[in-house]
């Protein structure tokens, strides 16, 4: 983190033009890491820009109306410094990992590394003990000497929500992370109500076809259930294993291309080992495509059917899941 925060301050201090760039589809954990960051580097004298050109989800959205925030969909500044938040790779950030590529960039993430990434940049600071990317930037506001605004404290916090799952997946340190940023004016109710989206049918009925049109594989003594959307994917891979999967699949396949999360229990990860992030990057490998994550939540695209992926994953877990 040092490396990261001098690099920084030594930009700052100079008045450099600071590109922020965050992973396609941006969830509230990269977009607000990211804006966070930015306010915070403005404010030290650096011109930043934060550029999501591959789209954020739902949620985000409604947080950046919410807060009156505002990113870029297009590169307008010609970066002395890129920092890629949230993101482990250039495949992630979608067309702008082109344009960013060679330029000197700072990462800034808490999935899994990616091989080859750390020599692709100029510092690369990635700690997968972290549950969120907010926990970090929060530590690196801080090694710069700076502090945060309410709003700003709020933002990362529900950057925090998102990522664990409400805190469920929080460890001691998220939780210390979420009482330093109520001191800073952060308000845990009200990151929640944030966080909640408007009634949505069409995901209501997305989670039930999901669960319909599931297939459930016994492997040694865990529940692996595959299932088909268009949509919401991930939320539905979640939403199977409340249902009481040990690991769960939902993909969509779409002209010869898919995408496909994954989800796997705590208990699952912790007792097998399995990384499911590790899984999904090796899928994304052989399929032409690419993938990454946690352990307990990853996600993969590539080009073939859901067919060839679900066998394959199921050759990979017999490898990896013991007794099966
Ligand atoms: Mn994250």
């Amino acid at each position: 983190m040092r490396k990261a925060a001098e690099l920084l301050l030594e930009h700052a201090k100079k008045g450099s033009r600071i590109l922020l760039v965050s992973h396609q589809q941006a969830d509230p954990d990269g977009v607000g890491s990211a804006l966070v960051l930015s306010e915070v580097l403005g404010r030290m004298g650096a011109r930043t820009e934060v550029v999501l050109p591959e789209g954020m989800n739902k949620l985000s959205q409604l947080l950046l109306e919410r807060y009156g925030r505002e990113v870029s969909t297009s590169i307008h500044l010609q970066p002395d410094l890129v920092v890629m938040v949230d993101a482990s790779s250039f495949d992630h950030l979608g067309k702008v990992g082109e344009e960013v590529r060679g330029k000197p960039i700072l990462l800034v993430d808490h999935h899994l590394e990616v091989e080859g990434m750390r020599e692709g940049v100029e510092v690369s600071w990635v700690d997968e003990e972290a549950t969120s990317s907010a926990e970090m930037i929060l530590r690196l506001v801080k090694e710069l000497g700076e502090t945060l605004s309410p709003q700003q404290a709020q933002l990362l916090l529900v950057g925090i929500l998102t990522d664990t799952a409400g805190l469920r997946l929080a460890r001691n340190s998220t939780l210390e992370a979420v009482c330093e940023l109520i001191r800073y004016g952060a308000d845990y109710r009200q990151a929640l109500e944030a966080l909640k989206l408007p009634e949505d049918r069409s995901r209501r009925i997305a989670m039930l076809k999901a669960a319909q049109r599931m297939e459930i594989r016994t492997l040694g003594d865990y529940v692996v259930v595959f299932s088909e959307l268009s949509a919401f994917e991930a939320d539905a891979a979640s939403v199977l294993l409340r249902l009481g999967a040990d690991l769960s699949f939902v993909g969509s396949e779409e002209k010869g291309e898919f995408r496909i999360s994954g989800r796997a229990t705590p208990e699952l990860c912790e007792s097998t080992g399995l990384h499911l992030g590790a899984l999904m990057q090796e899928t994304g490998r052989f399929f032409g495509g690419s993938g990454g994550g946690h352990p307990g939540a990853a996600s993969s695209t590539g080009k073939g059917t859901l067919k060839e992926v679900k066998r394959f994953l199921l050759s990979q877990l017999q490898r990896i899941l013991p007794g099966t």
